[in-house]
């Protein structure tokens, strides 16, 4: 065992947002969300040596992890990510167990290592938040809900700062015409309204996520939520409204009804990947639409037969949500092939590493 796999004792100060500890009904569990789904996993299993914990942050150095009477950080190996329950492994904790998920909010992670980049575990509802203002991008929004939708997670869209524009009404249209899954609400986070608007998804027991880029008020959402500054928030730029990044590294806190709330850094570059199905219910009308097409193939381009094409040409569809659908398809297919691509050249790579090990270890005759 290396040092690195030695969990450390938070300092102090470290440690002073843990879980609310208000409401004596609940459990050092419930808390922190723990729900039936997963006491189900471990059904005659020692908790005494695995007890269950929850990923609370996720730093470079490791993930910080809470669970009864436990508050520490795990180095960074465990594949695990905010959000997860994990059967903490007090020996050697980056062979913990990650318990069984219910949702998964990923994205394929920016730069040229292929790979997917763990955002969000177990969460209930997905707050995507954008703002009243020249940064609202419908195609960026798209991307959110799809993932969203691919997770396994309630999207809910948050437009903030009505109180800073003229009239929202157009921006709230275009999120409504989005997708009639999904709801839309309208509100300043910095009004005393906000917490009683985001009250219906603030269950015991569920865990909500603020997703988004950056500037838009997530952080300014929680704080609203807690009644009092527990996250940083910072003034955007003047220039293009874009925010700062201010928000560091993913964090959950606890309201004392036991629900748990999940702050994130705004993403810069939010790429489709292991997404189909997210992207097919976000587009579920032209999804239906699609197999109506003469070529199962058909790219609704100018194929001959294509039932897409023909309801742009009746005005029933709107070209430009066509193109945008087309675009993340693409990408999406670009993208999970490059990685099973890689996953299997991996595969291959270790094959011919064993196929070497085995070689080396036969005696020489
Ligand atoms: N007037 C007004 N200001 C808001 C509203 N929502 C957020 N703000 C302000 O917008 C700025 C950015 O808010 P943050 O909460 O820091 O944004 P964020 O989404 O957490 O940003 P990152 O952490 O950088 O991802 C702050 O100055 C907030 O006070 C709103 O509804 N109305
Ligand atoms: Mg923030
Ligand atoms: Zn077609």
């Amino acid at each position: 065992m290396t040092t690195r796999d030695t969990p450390q004792e938070l300092p102090n100060d470290a440690a002073q947002d843990s879980p609310a500890l208000g409401d004596a009904e609940l459990t050092a569990l419930e808390k922190l969300g723990w729900q039936e789904f997963f006491a189900d996993q471990v059904v005659g299993i020692d908790l005494e040596k695995t007890p269950p914990v929850r990923v609370v942050e996720a730093h470079r150095s490791g993930l910080r992890v809470q669970g009864d009477g436990i508050d520490q950080l795990v180095p960074p190996k465990l594949a695990a990510t905010v959000g997860d329950w994990v059967l903490f492994n007090q020996v050697l904790p980056t062979s913990s167990r990650v318990l069984e998920r219910k949702s998964l909010f990923k994205r394929r992670a920016p730069g040229h290592d292929r790979s997917i980049q763990l955002i969000a575990a177990n969460t209930d509802t997905s707050f995507i938040v954008s703002s009243c203002n020249p940064d609202f991008n419908l195609a960026r929004l798209e991307r959110y809900l799809a993932l969203g939708f691919e997770a396994g997670v309630t999207p809910v869209i948050l437009l903030t700062k009505p109180d800073l524009c003229e009239d929202p009404t157009p921006y709230v249209e275009q999120a409504e015409a989005i997708s009639a899954r999904v709801p839309v609400v309208l509100l300043n986070a910095k009004s005393d309204a906000a917490k009683a608007q985001l009250a219906p998804w603030c269950k015991p027991g569920e865990t909500l996520v603020f997703l988004g880029s950056s500037g838009v008020g997530k952080s300014t959402l929680v704080n609203a939520l807690f009644g009092k500054e527990t996250a940083e928030t910072a003034e955007i730029r003047e220039d293009d409204a874009r925010g700062r990044h201010t928000t560091r590294h993913r964090h959950m806190r606890f309201l004392p009804n036991g629900c748990a709330v999940m702050d994130t850094p705004g993403m810069r570059e939010l790429q489709m990947a292991e997404a189909e199905s997210g992207i097919a219910d976000l587009f579920e009308d032209l999804t239906a639409l699609a197999t109506q097409c003469k070529f199962r193939n058909c790219k609704h381009d100018s194929e001959p037969g294509c039932a897409i094409n023909a309801a742009v040409k009746r005005g029933e569809v709107n070209p430009l949500r066509l193109e945008r659908w087309n675009k993340l398809a693409a990408e999406e297919r670009f993208n999970t092939a490059s990685l099973a691509e890689r996953k299997g050249s991996d595969k291959a790579l270790q094959k011919t590493i064993r196929a070497a090990v085995k070689r080396k270890k036969k005696p020489r005759r």
